[in-house]
């Protein structure tokens, strides 16, 4: 089935109004429910999940250094939309179906309320995992203004819960990046580009085994998720309107695999102005932008004089990346469509600034500890992919173990074929470089013996990052500093397929 593109307007998520706010703190109540809702005009309505009764959720909007409460509600029914792998860890016959846990991603907060996998809890709070400490969580939010995002991470079906539609954004601002004059209110837009597939009743399909079947299992975990439909903000192939001026726009990567090479067909310039972790010291001029799952991007882009013309965004990245097939041009290789048919308003006074904010490198002289560790590809029982990382599955005992307040230097080690974006709770980072190295050598040897130079990161990941493309066949280095917070965090790979299956691990921030 071949959906017309462009015929729906682009929605943009509400803004969520908190229960309660005074000067101390505000409180927010989030019900996760099922519902139906239009994903396209020539399609039935669908059955999604969704927080507040939305798919994308409300955005959440914090200042920096807000105390923010929580309470996170399940109100979903007990059966699955999507078929579940009962051999994936943490999800078992031991564990009822329909479980949640809810993560901001980025968010600079307690362990008790990052959203721990094994933290999950189902309707009432009836059941909860070994790791549950609260019903209300707390967010300190100490990161300056930044675009974030919440969504389910409850172990073993991640991949599921977002996949039906569990995620929100969750904006922080703060007076500093007021006082920039970028485009601000409606024209400042979030983006959250998912890739799909439909049955033709209009419902959503989600494999129930790999391309190549396990015959042993009723249904397995496939490597990886590629959808023939690019959806934003909830809509299949939308279009918005906006007047000749300029607008920013907040692009988030929430597919579950599909990596974004994003243009315009215009050929224009964006500028980019921020990183996961928020601003950058100045705007970038570039032409594509590159956006692995759970990468964030602000840009400015500039619709001024081209009053009538129409622009599409595209995404040209292979997927799976980077050695997949490329998108076909005619679908996947289209995201949006931009109409410059609104009258301008008023004058636009915004700004492109020259300068923004200082993005202090962290120095590498102050590092006390150096990690050497692998992303690894193995085979498991049933001859599946089974990825780790550090050669470790999830539950071998936590052997990363950063001290508050200290710096360490990751060095991402990828013997796989895949680019596997890697995200560590807590604590942005910065980017050191990358290099090849000869992987047969390292598999023999264990030493890493480099091939070519240190490549420094792209201009568009030289600001703080929290998740980070580790391409395969090189090292990728990172930088940061451990706090303000102890507890038990994770890191993990942002494609959902592989963070289920298992590339994840604890770590843990001690005293
Ligand atoms: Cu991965």
């Amino acid at each position: 089935m071949i959906l017309s593109k462009f015929v729906d307007e682009l929605p943009i998520p509400p803004i969520l109004k908190p229960r309660w706010k005074d000067q101390f703190y505000t409180y927010y109540e989030v019900n996760m429910t099922e519902f139906s809702q239009s994903l396209h005009s020539q399609l039935n309505n669908s059955t999604v999940w969704g927080y507040e009764n939305g798919y994308p959720g409300p955005t959440i909007e914090v200042e920096s250094g807000e105390k923010v409460f929580i309470k996170w509600i399940n109100n979903l029914p007990d059966k699955h939309l999507f078929p579940i792998d009962y051999t994936v860890h943490g999800a078992h016959w031991d564990v009822p179906d329909v479980r949640t846990v809810v993560h901001v991603h980025g968010a600079c907060v307690e362990w008790e309320s990052d959203g721990y996998p094994e933290a999950w809890f189902t309707k009432g709070f009836k059941q909860v995992g070994p790791y549950f400490r609260k019903q209300i969580y707390r967010y300190d939010n100490c990161n300056h203004a930044c675009t974030l995002w919440y969504h389910d991470h409850t172990i073993g079906i991640t991949r599921l819960n977002i996949y039906a539609g569990l995620a929100g954004f969750y904006l922080i601002r703060e007076n500093r990046e007021r006082s920039l004059n970028l485009p601000s209110e409606k024209y400042e837009i979030p983006l959250m580009i998912q890739d799909k597939t439909f049955n033709e009743d209009g419902s959503l399909y989600y494999p129930k085994q790999p391309e190549k079947p396990i015959p042993e299992l009723e249904t397995s975990i496939i490597p990886e998720f590629i959808g023939d439909t690019i959806l934003v903000n909830g809509k299949v192939w939308p279009y918005l309107e906006v007047e000749p001026r300029k607008y920013r726009f907040r692009l988030l990567n929430a597919s579950n695999t599909r990596f974004y090479r994003i243009k315009l067909d215009s050929g224009q310039f964006m500028y980019q102005i921020a990183t996961d972790g928020g601003l950058l010291e100045y705007p970038i001029g570039i032409r594509e932008i590159m956006l692995a799952p759970a990468e964030r991007a602000d840009v400015i882009i500039d619709f001024t004089n081209l009053e009538g013309k129409n622009i599409i965004m595209t995404n040209d990245a292979p997927a799976p990346f980077p050695g997949g097939d490329k998108p076909d041009p005619l679908t996947v290789g289209q995201v949006m469509q931009f109409r410059v048919t609104l009258p301008l308003s008023s004058v636009d006074t915004s700004t492109i600034p020259a300068y923004m904010v200082p993005v202090p490198k962290i120095k590498e002289q102050s590092v006390t500890r150096i990690r050497y560790l692998t992303l690894n590809d193995n085979m498991d029982q049933y001859g599946r992919e089974w990825m780790l990382l550090d050669n470790k599955p999830w539950d071998a005992p936590i052997s990363e173990n950063p001290k508050l307040g200290t710096t360490e230097i990751w060095y991402l080690i990828n013997v796989t074929d895949d680019s596997h974006p890697i995200h560590l709770h807590l604590i942005d980072f910065q980017i050191l470089d990358r290099r090849n190295f000869d992987v047969d050598k390292f598999n023999k040897e264990k030493v890493i013996e480099y091939t070519g130079p240190a490549m420094p990161p792209e201009p568009q990941e030289r600001g703080w990052k929290d998740t980070v493309r580790a391409n395969p066949k090189q090292v990728t280095r990172i930088i940061m500093e451990f706090g303000p917070f102890t507890g038990l965090y994770i890191w993990h790979c942002h494609i959902l397929e592989h963070e289920d299956y298992e590339m994840m691990r604890p770590y843990i921030v001690i005293r």
